[in-house]
């Protein structure tokens, strides 16, 4: 049988003491995922060893669902404000649930039939991604995004779709505010 817990995650920092998963994405290997490849190649010269997000994930062997936080560090590269590199989920029947504790982001999310929408990001606010739909979050303010996330521990992760065409559309900074804008190498 499975044990009951309570995981505290920290909505500040995004710490989960209890987490068993973790990874930090270096901006480094997310070559090809912004649009402005020359400001791709600038900011790496500045800045080689910045962390573009960490991921902690809390999971028990054998259960269904498992949970943990995404922090998202602020930055831009060009007028593209940082992100994670989106997916979908290889199970088209599963959704998930994005509840952020601070900062201030979008969520960009899309189907493969070519419907778009996005999600704004505050403390307090719950997304539903429903199943089918890929995701893909950004950091617009100036401080750490920190949000938690719920899902099926079967749901996998799809990357190459995105990772090969891009999404639909990008959210970059115009006139000092985050903007969303058709992705033109879509
Ligand atoms: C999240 C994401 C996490 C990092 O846990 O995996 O925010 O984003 P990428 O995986 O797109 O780089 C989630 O959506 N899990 O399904
Ligand atoms: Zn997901």
């Amino acid at each position: 049988m499975i044990r009951p817990d309570g995981v505290f995650m920290d909505g500040r920092s995004g710490a989960v003491p209890k987490a068993n998963e973790h990874y930090s994405k270096p901006v480094a290997e997310l070559r090809g995922l912004y649009h402005d490849g020359a400001a791709f190649d600038d900011f790496l010269r500045e800045s080689p060893h910045a962390i573009g997000y960490e991921v902690a994930g809390y999971r028990q062997p054998g259960s269904d669902i498992f949970f943990g936080t995404t922090t998202m560090y602020p930055g831009k590269i060009g007028d593209e404000y940082f992100m994670t590199r989106g997916h979908y989920h290889v199970r088209d029947d599963c959704g998930e649930a994005y509840y952020t504790q601070s900062g201030t982001g979008l969520l960009l999310l899309q189907t493969r039939e070519g419907e778009t929408s996005e999600v704004e990001m505050g403390p307090g606010v719950c997304a539903f991604i429903p199943p089918g739909w890929a995701h893909r979050s950004v950091n617009t303010g100036s401080n750490p995004l920190v949000f938690a996330w719920f899902c099926q521990t079967t749901a996998g992760h799809d990357y190459g779709d995105i990772v090969t065409r891009g999404m639909r559309r990008l959210a970059v900074e115009r006139d000092g505010h985050p903007t969303i804008v058709s992705n033109p190498a879509f």
